[in-house]
């Protein structure tokens, strides 16, 4: 232990060096901490023959487990409970890339290259992503410079906002450029703290005012509010009972789910459901940071309920399962609009771990979906630990001892990664790719004007880095492969956009369907909220009647 606080001394002493190594060069530069830190990361890269890199962070696992540490070495932690939702994102950063790199009228000069990790949900794995992304080096050494060898534009990712937040505390310090994907929270839109981020997912600001407006058209005025314990939750419950307060309405109870299981604090979330008049109850969170909630409620037999649900969990297979309807039919909340992205099916169908056996997601993919143990892999970690109800562990999935014959069928499988009918977040992470090259692309021909104007060759013109690329992402302006216009302010938020009204319903095969009821519109000043008189709303009540929560 003492070895390690001399190590974490030595650590932060290490920007001071540079400062002092300046002016004093006989500080001996060999003193060097032994307590190593070795990253344990896996995902995609694909650099060679590209003029740059786009680095990506995607949520492939939902955790990480915990390790042991020795004395001499941090061990980093290994990651389980596959998440399907975001393989696909990863996979659609990989496919848009290629798409840009085939096209002609677009960097016609340029390909682009990638390097993309798993950061499992966590805030651990996105720094050691990070470390990589800067310094090249999978163990923690500072010697800031990027492993495939190739200019970094910068990265899209984190994920969920606490995520970028941690991201951009090491890239941002270097000005490397962060597009966010899903990262909503309202923080992000303030400049000072955040100069590098620009997202393709509206700020939760226009979210908690969205849902403030559906709770006045309904006519409800009490009503609570539950969210996760993250920058995402606390700042979008924090500016959703700003604007309750404004409208005048009243929120019964604010309480949060607990991100690190804990009895204690998830019965203060439950009572407050449990005890409160409120029929009416906003829960902000991620499905993923959601669900143990959800379990709560279930295992409370909580019905009678209508919840108010957020753009991050309206759409969720890990919620809207037809087993929970009873408690959660009738949700209704926010979604990003849907996308058809062309030729993005076959791509994610184009998947198989005989492709090359040192694709270990793919690996885990394929085990994990068909229940199945791939030969000779060494993919051991199928394991997703969770806590369940009584603070116990359960084992969801383990090695199952039927071996995989590679003939499985990925068109017989029921599986998120392969439901390409809610295209929302997924249509983010492609408009975030095009983003960058949109940029690169107006950056490039700018240099071909100017090395006409002056009859000069520009010195660098070749090398893109992004010191040059990123004056050219700031206020952006392009158009979607769906038509849609995207728009980043001064501060890198969208300025207008759209959400879709959804309401949860169960079709007469049991399945549960998002049924789009309605549209709301918003730019920077004025919003247009559209609910047709002649929309058919499922309430979960006992009179199927529109609750009342006042
Ligand atoms: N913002 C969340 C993360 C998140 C998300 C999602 C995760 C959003 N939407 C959909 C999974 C699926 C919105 C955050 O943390 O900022």
């Amino acid at each position: 232990m003492a070895s390690r606080n001399k190590c974490l001394i030595l650590g932060f002493t290490v920007f001071l060096w540079v400062e002092l190594y300046a002016q004093y060069p006989h500080i001996d530069q060999n003193v060097t901490c032994r307590l190593l830190r070795k990253f344990n990361l896996t995902g995609y890269v694909e650099a060679e023959n590209h003029s740059v890199v786009i680095g990506g962070l995607f949520p492939v696992h939902y955790r990480t487990m915990p390790t042991s540490d020795s004395d001499e070495e941090i061990e980093s932690p290994m990651c389980e409970g596959f998440n399907f939702r975001g393989f696909r994102w990863m996979k659609t950063m990989i496919h848009t890339i290629k798409e840009i790199n085939e096209r002609k009228d677009i960097l016609p000069n340029h390909t682009l290259g990638y390097q993309i990790f798993d950061n499992c949900f966590s805030i651990t794995k996105a720094m050691e992503s990070s470390s990589v992304f800067l310094t090249g080096q999978e163990e923690y050494k500072p010697n800031w410079r990027n492993s495939t060898g190739k200019f970094l534009v910068g990265i899209i990712g984190a994920g969920g906002s606490t995520m970028s937040v941690a991201v951009s505390r090491i890239v941002g310090i270097h000005r490397v450029p962060q597009v966010g994907y899903a990262s909503s929270s309202s923080i992000f839109s303030n400049d000072y703290q955040f100069p590098y981020i620009l997202r393709t997912i509206p700020s939760d600001k226009f979210q908690s005012e969205a849902i403030v407006n559906l709770i006045r058209h309904f006519g409800w005025v009490w009503v609570g509010a539950i969210a996760s314990d993250d920058d995402y939750g606390k700042y979008g419950v924090k500016f959703f009972r700003e604007e309750m307060e404004r409208a005048n309405l009243c929120v019964a109870f604010s309480e949060t789910i607990p991100k690190v299981y804990s009895n204690e604090k998830m019965k203060i979330a439950v009572d407050a459901v449990k005890s409160s008049t409120a029929k009416v109850i906003v829960l902000y969170a991620t499905d993923i940071d959601l669900s143990p909630f959800v379990l709560e409620v279930i295992h409370h037999n909580i019905t009678d309920r209508t919840w108010i649900a957020t753009e991050a969990w309206i759409t969720s297979a890990l919620i809207a399962k037809p087993e929970y309807f009873p408690y959660f039919g009738g949700t209704i909340g926010f979604a990003i609009p849907r996308s058809v992205i062309p030729g993005l099916k076959e791509f994610l169908y184009d998947v198989h771990p005989s492709k090359d056996p040192n694709d270990v997601l793919t690996i885990e993919f394929w085990q994990t979906a068909f229940n199945c143990t791939w030969p000779n892999s060494s993919v051991a970690y199928n394991v997703d630990h969770r806590v369940n109800m009584t603070g116990k562990e359960d084992r969801l999935y383990d090695m199952s001892d039927q071996l995989c014959t590679g003939e499985e069928k990925l068109e017989d499988l029921k599986n998120t990664y392969l439901d390409t009918s809610q295209l929302r977040i997924t249509n983010n992470v492609r408009q975030a790719v095009y983003l960058f090259a949109h940029a690169m692309d107006i950056l490039r021909q700018d240099d071909i004007r100017e090395e006409y104007r002056e009859k000069s060759v520009l010195e660098s013109k070749s090398i893109l880095d992004y010191i040059k690329v990123w004056p050219y992402m700031k206020e952006i302006k392009f158009v979607t492969h769906d038509g849609r216009k995207i728009e980043l302010g001064s501060n890198g938020d969208v300025l207008n956009g759209s959400y879709d009204i959804i309401n949860w319903h169960m079709d007469n095969t049991g399945e549960i369907t998002f049924v789009k009821v309605g549209e709301y519109k918003f730019t920077r000043s004025k919003y247009e909220f559209v609910l047709p008189k002649n929309s058919t709303l499922f309430w979960n009540t006992e009179s199927s009647r529109l609750p009342d929560s006042v």
